[in-house]
């Protein structure tokens, strides 16, 4: 069998799970890894057992052995190294956000489009079985009409203003931070379970930690909790690590959410709650393989992931009998086996959140931006383009 051949651009956090996560897709290789030096690059590549590397990821974009790149760098480099990759015929799985703004999401949009590309924003959340579930569930009309939604996406990993990462300086992260990071999330999560759109929103930002001391080293994603650096510049910060948002969904259905980088002892918490007119589901992403469902008239339940009880079109997306339990980690290889589907043959179904999806968050997130700056309700323009993908269906 001949592998598709892969380049994963990025040795963060990110492009270490990206790595781990594509072996587990059979027929595909990671061929190379791209870093910001050769000698970062072949550190990472010689950890993980990848022949190539480069400190200039345009050389593999060269390569026509290397079919896909995955763009797992800080989200300034987001856009130019995707567009590059298109450019040279790449297919592109890139982390989220998808860019630093609108303009430069609609781009990418529009040249993957052109190219007839496969082009992925990484919103791997929605693919844990437990959330697919609950889709299901919906779509069934097992929770009837939904009158609201709410719920959080908090972690601790910024608390202290000693709490550093490249995500803190707007130059290589862009104008948001928490809300960035972690809030398209929530709101990519709450539009693919429900099937609603977003459509105004009222948001409050705070930056509680106007100035944070900054390592004069680097500092990994969520590594900074086990270093003390002493050795530090104080700098201005200018990027939120709260923002609490009122939201519309169309005419009838409410919600409301928070966004936190600075809750003590929430690690990685996204809850979603969703309440309709038969019935409530809520899930938390600390405790994946448990769904709350709530009646009116009968017990509450909580039901635990077990394929042989998952909705039937939500099944695909668990591979473990129950008791074996499945998280972050494997929706990295749900969405990649689904990407890689799409790039051995391009008349497969697209199962995943595309560009056009991130470019979505991004117009959500402005909007969150504006109505904070201006005290006032924004309302989200209606996508141009629907996804071609799964998600279209379900709306
Ligand atoms: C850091 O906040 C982060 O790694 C995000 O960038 C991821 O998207 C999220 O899954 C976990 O937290």
């Amino acid at each position: 069998m001949r592998k598709i051949k892969t380049a994963v651009l990025g040795t963060g956090f990110m492009g270490r799970v990206h790595t781990e996560g594509i072996r587990r897709v059979g027929n595909v290789e990671v061929a190379a890894i791209a870093a910001s030096s050769q000698e970062k690059a072949r550190k990472f590549a010689d950890e993980l057992g990848v022949e190539r590397s480069t400190g200039d990821y345009r050389t593999l974009l060269k390569d026509p052995e290397i079919n896909a790149v995955h763009v797992c760098t800080p989200n300034a480099l987001h856009f130019p190294m995707a567009k590059a990759a298109l450019e040279a015929g790449k297919h592109v799985l890139c982390e989220k956000p998808l860019a630093t703004s609108v303009e430069e999401a609609q781009q990418m949009v529009d040249l993957a489009r052109a190219k007839n590309l496969a082009n992925c924003t990484f919103h791997n959340l929605r693919y844990y079985p437990m959330v697919q579930h609950i889709r299901r569930m919906r779509e069934a009309g097992e929770l009837g009409d939904i009158y609201c939604v709410q719920g959080t996406y908090s972690q601790d990993w910024l608390l202290y203003d000693t709490d550093w990462n490249w995500r803190i300086d707007s130059s290589a992260n862009g104008r948001s931070r928490a809300f960035a990071d972690i809030g398209t999330h929530w709101c990519d999560m709450i539009e693919h379970v429900t099937g609603l759109r977003i459509t105004s929103v009222c948001a409050d930002l705070q930056t509680f930690h106007k100035t944070r001391k900054r390592p004069k080293g680097s500092i990994e994603t969520f590594a900074g909790k086990m270093s003390k650096p002493e050795d530090y510049d104080v700098v201005p910060i200018d990027t939120e690590d709260y923002a609490a948002v009122l939201l519309r969904l169309g005419d009838r259905t409410r919600g409301a959410f928070t966004v936190s980088q600075v809750s003590a002892g929430r690690k990685n918490r996204l809850a979603i709650e969703i309440y309709g007119t038969k019935g409530s589901a809520a899930w938390d992403q600390e405790k994946p393989d448990e769904l709350w469902l709530g009646q009116r008239n009968s017990p509450n339940q909580v039901i635990v992931k077990d394929p042989s009880l998952l909705h039937e079109k939500a099944r695909s997306y668990a591979d473990l009998p129950g008791g074996h339990s499945e998280g972050y980690d494997d929706t990295f290889k749900q969405v990649f086996r689904r990407f890689y589907r799409t790039v051995a043959d391009r008349s497969a179904a697209v199962e995943y959140a595309q560009f056009v999806d991130g470019l979505r968050q991004l117009q959500i997130l402005d909007k969150v931006l504006e109505s904070s700056s201006k005290h006032a309700w924004a309302d989200v323009p209606a996508p141009k383009l629907e996804p071609k993908s799964e998600q279209k269906a379900a709306r």
